[in-house]
């Protein structure tokens, strides 16, 4: 093989080596998604020999020394109706099961676990609720579902796990959400899928999905410190945000307790759920929507926090929500049962854990 050049040679040598047609399947929806990818080529192939056969056997026994005249066919309905209607059916299908996925996909189940990724050019920069930062590396339990939080500070990102069969895109100034549950431990590969400028093919990272009790250990080890919701509360105060918002009735701004998820009235009528995004889009443009009883005096804080500063204002506003943090201690329960109990459990039986010197009757 010595007419190819060395480097070529080298390079489809390792391409051969690490050609993978197909992504392992690691999360719960990737068999799903399969199951419709196949069915789509299946589908695709079987019209694609249908209508080879046909062109073939039709040019065969139509051919011009067999019918040398021409004869005129004016149409049929039925046959019409026929080649509409079979057609238009295959594709419904398609719609619905697509459409059924893609529900799966875009809407996590409300225990599920939630993770910041900021795309920006150009890494991942991904922030845990408890304070744990990873650049283009994403720890998480396996089994248990998770939701991812998008932003991008710059341009269009896309974020893409293919062992886990999700794709979502990255927005500058809107949260995007995406939910998966990895079903094994493994090292998979995440992916920017949006062209993003000059190093966008290095925009590349790791996902390592660990038994939960390794998940633990990892995110014990690696907090910063302080979590979000903690930062949050210091920016809360470094800003001058609670210079308004004390709480009390005679307060200039509202009350930020319990706002979480709740519906707020607006001054023109209409409700808004105060959702991440709500949140987010109160602290740069307040005016936009003012609640009911309001006037719009809050500033406006555009260009003056970065993207990491307004997740951490708004885990700090949804820790003031008693279901929020119900909810993460839930998490937490999920995460604490996702474990088989260790053998010779101190929590069987009605007692709490043997405090030392004490004997059980
Ligand atoms: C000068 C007083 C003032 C300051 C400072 C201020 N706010 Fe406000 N805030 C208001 C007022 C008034 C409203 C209601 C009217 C509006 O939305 O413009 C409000 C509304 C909000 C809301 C929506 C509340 C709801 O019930 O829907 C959030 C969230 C919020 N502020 C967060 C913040 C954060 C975070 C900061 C600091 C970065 C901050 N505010 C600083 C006065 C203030
Ligand atoms: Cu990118």
């Amino acid at each position: 093989m010595s007419h190819i050049s060395p480097v070529l040679w080298q390079f489809l040598v390792n391409w051969f080596k690490n050609f993978a047609v197909f992504p392992p399947e690691a999360s719960t929806i990737a068999p799903y998604a399969d199951a419709l990818y196949f069915a789509l080529v299946g589908v695709t192939i079987t019209g694609l020999v249908l209508v080879f056969a046909m062109v073939t056997f039709f040019s065969i026994r139509y051919r011009k020394d067999r019918h040398p005249e021409a004869v005129q066919i004016e149409g049929s309905t039925v046959l019409e109706a026929t080649w509409t209607l079979i057609p238009l059916g295959i594709f419904l299908v398609f719609f619905v099961w697509g459409a059924l996925l893609y529900f799966r996909i875009y809407n996590a189940p409300p225990n599920a676990m939630n993770v910041y990724v900021v795309g920006k050019q150009w890494m991942w920069k991904v922030e845990h609720p408890g304070g744990q930062h990873e650049i283009n590396a994403l720890h998480i339990p396996a089994g248990i579902p998770i939701q991812v939080t998008l932003i991008s500070q710059d341009v269009f990102h896309s974020f893409s796990i293919p062992a886990f069969r999700v794709k979502r895109e990255a927005i500058p100034g809107r949260y995007t959400t995406v939910f998966f549950q990895a079903t094994r431990p493994g090292k998979y590969h995440l992916f920017c899928t949006q062209y993003c400028g000059t190093d966008h093919s290095g925009m590349v990272g790791w996902v390592y999905v660990m038994a939960p009790d390794d998940y633990r250990a990892w995110a014990a080890g690696n907090t910063s410190g302080a979590s979000l919701a903690q930062n949050g509360e210091r920016l809360f105060a470094v800003m001058g945000c609670n210079a308004c918002h004390t709480g009390t009735s005679q307060a200039r701004g509202p009350n930020l307790f319990g706002l979480y998820n709740s519906r707020v009235r607006m001054t023109d009528g209409s409700t808004m759920v105060a959702n991440e995004a709500y949140l987010r889009e109160k602290i740069l443009n307040p005016s936009l929507h003012v609640p009911a009883g309001f006037v719009p005096i809050m500033p406006n804080y555009q260009g003056q926090i970065s993207e990491s500063g307004l997740i951490d204002l708004v885990e700090y506003i949804k820790s003031l929500d008693s279901n929020y943090r119900l909810h993460q201690m839930m998490n937490k329960s999920v995460l604490d049962s996702a474990q088989p109990e260790p053998i010779g459990s101190a929590n069987q039986g009605a007692g709490a854990a043997p405090v030392p010197g004490v004997q059980k009757p």
